[in-house]
């Protein structure tokens, strides 16, 4: 026999959903024409911790996108300018937001026009005049679940780290900052030394068990999460915020050095030690992201030349 339904404890899985998302509260974009019914929304979503902005002209929505970044998105389906889902369209076009759900809060109680409507890249259907609780309700289990999405979407699975695509849009807008700011900043990448040879000579899951140790270094030892990505394979880059290359090569050679002493088992027990050379670079006046990854690059290619197990400048 299927158990009755308990709402407090729907309740208390909300609550502890908001909660856990009270440090960063869901940002929720409104696109309503109607002013009355976008008070009332912002209202009720404010009063649950959200932070809500309305907007009367849908073909607004990609700039609001753009500079709000809301974790959800509040779909009316008819309005003046053009309809909501037409808007669901073109937002789906854009590969950038297709994380962002889009909820339709609409009068529209028809099953097919709101199953049409979803077609269009909507994500769930709302019917207006709601319980407010209803509302909160829905918003916070579609918000939580793509944010939670999102989080896995900008990770490697292998390590955990920053993706390539998120540790350059990190690095970029760190570069950003620092030219703002007349802040320092250096960047490095760090690459294992001769990986193909631990591969060859111990297999691809001891080299993956190579390459997760590394990362958990670099986690533990460079402070913010979001400074360290996977660039590719073997090869990792580090954002220094605020810190000259002379103090990022020394932070980087204790990594180093940890790292060379650290004992890796081989698949028959035998042990064995990895290293890596490291490519140092500080961000110079007018530099792009992109020019600050060459040189450190070219940083890198000097240690691997001179050596290899070493910081390279
Ligand atoms: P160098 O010291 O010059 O960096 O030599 P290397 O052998 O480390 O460099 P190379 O670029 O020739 O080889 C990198 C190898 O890393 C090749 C590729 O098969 C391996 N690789 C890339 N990604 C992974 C991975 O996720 N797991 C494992 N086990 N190997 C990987
Ligand atoms: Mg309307
Ligand atoms: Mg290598
Ligand atoms: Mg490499």
């Amino acid at each position: 026999l299927p158990k009755p339904f308990n709402p407090q404890q729907l309740i208390d899985r909300l609550d502890s959903l908001q909660e856990q998302a009270r440090p960063d509260p869901f940002r929720v974009l409104i696109v309503d024409d109607s002013e009355a019914v976008a008070r009332w929304t912002c209202g009720v979503l404010s009063d649950a911790g959200m932070l809500s902005k309305h907007i009367q002209n849908p073909l607004e929505v990609i700039l609001l996108i753009e500079r709000m970044k809301p974790d959800i998105i509040l779909m009316d389906v008819y309005m003046p300018e053009c309809s909501g889902d037409e808007i669901a369209k073109i937002i789906r076009q854009n590969k950038q937001y297709d994380s962002i759900p889009i909820v339709f809060l609409s009068t529209e109680t028809h099953r097919g026009k709101q199953l049409m409507a979803r077609s269009m890249g909507g994500d769930d259907f709302l019917v207006k005049n709601m319980e407010p609780e209803e509302l909160v309700a829905s918003i916070t289990i579609t918000a939580e679940r793509y944010r939670q999405l999102r989080r896995w979407m900008t990770r490697d699975s292998l390590t955990a780290l920053l993706n390539h695509t998120n540790i350059i849009e990190e690095l970029t807008r760190e570069v950003a900052r620092a030219h703002k700011e007349c802040r320092q900043l250096s960047y490095a990448m760090v690459d294992i030394d001769h990986f193909k040879l631990i591969n060859d000579r111990h297999g691809h899951m001891v080299g993956d068990r190579v390459i997760k140790s590394l990362s958990r270094l670099l986690r533990g030892g460079m402070g913010k999460p979001n400074s360290v990505g996977r660039y590719g394979g073997e090869e990792f880059a580090v954002i220094l915020s605020d810190q000259t290359m002379m103090r990022a090569a020394q932070k980087l050679d204790e990594l180093r050095q940890s790292f060379s002493q650290l004992t890796q088992i081989s698949t028959d027990s035998g042990e064995f030690h990895s290293t890596v050379s490291i490519g140092v670079a500080q961000l110079q006046d007018g530099q792009t992201a992109q020019q600050l990854i060459d040189a450190a690059d070219r940083a890198l290619y000097q240690a691997k030349a001179a050596g290899r197990n070493q910081v390279g400048l």
